[in-house]
């Protein structure tokens, strides 16, 4: 019986061991709180640009797109130029509505399991004239 204690008991002290390693682990693990960024549309010049047109982020980070000049704009992620060329990622990141009205706009969040790498969109009525922006993910 008394072995059969102790046997008990350091399997306890064990699994409790176990336990603060693995709720240190999620607590260190969790990130800082996300940021949020504002990406301009259509440059205070007036130019068909993304103001900044590249932006550093991390998972979980909400952007801001909000019209500044020369509406109409969106938001389309380029599927063939995101990590993994992901479509489903792509299409749920990108806003196909245009903005018509400066001031108007809306956010788009990094889903936490977002992969790194560089995610290249543009707006599609001003794509030729090289209205692209790249979000870079880290
Ligand atoms: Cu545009």
């Amino acid at each position: 019986m008394k072995l059969f204690n102790s046997a008990a008991r350091s399997i306890c002290l064990t699994l409790v061991a176990a336990l603060l390693v693995i709720s240190n682990f999620f607590l260190s693990a969790s990130p800082a709180v996300a940021a949020s960024y504002t990406v301009k549309m259509g440059g205070d010049n007036g130019m068909l640009v993304f103001q900044p047109d590249k932006l550093n982020v991390k998972p979980g980070d909400t952007v801001q797109f909000v019209v500044n000049k020369v509406p109409p704009h969106n938001v389309i992620f380029d599927d063939t130029a995101i990590p993994g060329k992901n479509k489903a990622l792509a299409k749920s990141l990108s806003h196909q509505n245009m903005e018509m009205t400066p001031g108007s706009g809306f956010e788009v969040t990094i889903p936490k399991d977002a992969p790194a790498g560089e995610y290249t969109y543009f707006c599609a009525p001003h794509r030729s004239a090289g209205m692209v922006g790249k979000l870079i993910v880290g």
